[in-house]
């Protein structure tokens, strides 16, 4: 599914060139003097990716908390949670010896989250990029050294912290692991330990990991699968992975992104975008670029809302004025806070559910299509499944968007609403056509990204899954089966929505 024109054609313009890498570097981070002040709070982004099951995340260095005052009221107004960019690091709050915890940026960030309704991310517990004096500290102490800092960090912020980024960018591109000062001391045995730790420091937050580069099906997220399996089958606490997104305006395989995270989706833990920017591939952006971008962010949005594990979308910042990438404009407000096109576009898919024109449902097992029996106008009339004519009308169905992730789905010949027999909420109960009434959770359905180009649908009112099954033409199509996070969809609940041209 993709964004309709003209974003699409400018990102094939936009592919070319650019830089190579994204820079990896340690920027000098000033320290504000001032309290943050309080500010507005109400409407923006959040408050529509909430009406999706959405938390909406933003980044913030406690120097733009401390001395900007738009930087603040765009973070409270559009985000209802924030990362410390830097200031729980290791780097940062023990930069110099083991005895001693520097406190005064971390509390300022955690205190400013706090008094202002922003749900706190952490990151992060255990990195490769430590402080001097960690590497040279024996092998055999740094296990203490890094349980101290998880026991100390994590206990002090307990009840404060939404989720942890636990454990950060443990492998290579490759999928090998890198050879860390806890992976040469540990063995891989320190991530296990490092999320045990976490657990008993903070029973109640959410335990992730966290790395870049892992968005779609690849060397790197394979090794991040196996590792996830193989602290599963340990029994290690471990809640959730976030993709950190960091990503360029010529986008990513989006399919591949959706097939990735409906693999991880199914081992039953939770998702999340955490560190999400597009770097454009001039500065200052062309008006191309911001196109290019603006169709990248609408694109990574609209497949994570049809992947139901997703509970957060984060961006890596907020305006382009405080950004790791000065030179790509990764962000959705430009340096002097004005909205983006990439704001419009993530504001668009929030608001209307992204699925312009008509579709034919294909099921998967039987191979037929979504169909009014008698291409009826009538209420009440069945729906079937029939012989695929992508060319009748009344096989041609619209989205329309009535949020929280749902969809009336109208037929064209009849415009009338797909909905589950007099709102039968039983096992195999048949589908029918009604007059549209928006207020019907019995005709409010949700997408759900099946994987490898399918799609489920979920019946609002009964949690069930549309399904057909083998028959011949005028078959009833039925409802069966709860939708179950961790469970194989079967081919009968699998559909794929072929766009009309
Ligand atoms: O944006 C962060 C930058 O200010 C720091 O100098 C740098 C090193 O601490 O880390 C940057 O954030 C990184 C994050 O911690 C982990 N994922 C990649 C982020 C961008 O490099």
């Amino acid at each position: 599914m993709s964004r309709p024109l003209p974003l699409l054609v400018t990102l094939c313009l936009a592919a070319c060139g650019g830089p190579e890498g994204l820079p990896d570097t340690d920027f000098p981070d000033a320290v504000g003097q001032s309290p943050a002040a309080a500010v507005a709070v109400g409407g923006g982004l959040k408050t529509l990716a909430a009406t999706h099951g959405i938390t909406f995340g933003g980044v913030a260095k406690r120097s733009a908390i401390d001395n900007d005052a738009s930087f603040r009221t765009t973070l409270t107004r559009e985000f209802n949670l924030v990362t410390p960019e830097n200031e729980l690091k290791m780097k940062f709050i023990q930069p110099n010896r083991k005895d001693e915890f520097l406190w005064g940026d971390a509390d300022a960030l955690v205190n400013y989250a706090q008094n202002n309704g922003l749900a706190l991310h952490g990151h992060t517990l255990v990195w490769y990029k430590v402080p001097p004096w960690v590497d040279s500290t024996a092998l055999g102490e740094r296990e203490a050294v890094m349980k101290n800092f998880i026991t100390t960090v994590a206990t002090r912020y307990k009840g404060k912290v939404w989720a942890w980024d636990v454990v950060n960018e443990v492998f290579n591109d490759d999928g090998s692991y890198r050879n860390s000062v806890w992976y040469q001391a540990m063995g891989t045995g320190f991530i296990d330990k490092a999320f045990w730790t976490a657990r008993t420091a903070d029973p109640a937050a959410k335990l992730v990991y966290n790395d870049y580069g892992i968005e779609t099906v690849n060397a790197k997220s394979n090794a991040v699968y196996a590792m996830i399996k193989g602290l599963q089958a340990k029994g290690v606490p471990f809640d959730g992975l976030a993709f950190q997104m960091h990503i360029k305006q010529k986008g990513l395989d989006y399919q591949s992104f959706a097939d990735n995270m409906r693999r991880f989706a199914a081992l039953g833990i939770q998702l999340y975008v955490s560190e999400m920017d597009v770097a454009t591939d001039s500065h200052p952006a062309t008006a191309a670029d911001l196109t290019a971008q603006a169709d990248v962010y609408w694109n990574i949005l609209d497949r994570v809302l049809q992947q139901p594990a997703v509970k957060a979308f984060q961006l890596w910042g907020v305006s382009d004025k405080y950004t790791w990438l000065p030179e790509n404009d990764p962000l959705i407000f430009d340096a002097a806070y004005n909205e983006k096109p990439a704001y419009a576009a993530l504001e668009h898919r929030l608001q209307t559910g992204g699925f312009s024109g008509r579709y034919t449902l294909v099921n998967k097992r039987t191979g037929k299509a979504l169909h009014v029996a008698g291409s009826a106008q009538t209420n009440a009339a069945a729906v079937v499944q029939y012989d695929v004519h992508e060319d009748w009308a009344a096989q041609q169905w619209s989205f329309n968007y009535v949020g929280g992730r749902s969809y009336q789905l109208l037929n064209h010949h009849s415009a009338l609403a797909l909905k589950v027999k007099e709102g039968s909420t039983l096992e195999g109960a048949v589908l029918e056509q009604y007059s549209p009434d928006v207020s019907m959770d019995s005709e409010q359905w949700e997408l759900i990204y099946a994987g490898n180009g399918y799609h489920a649908l979920r019946n609002k009112r009964s949690q069930r899954l549309m399904v057909a099954f083998p028959g011949d033409n005028n078959t009833p199509v039925q409802q069966y089966s709860p939708y179950v996070p961790t469970a194989e969809f079967t081919d009968s609940q699998l559909w794929t929505l072929r766009r009309v041209p």
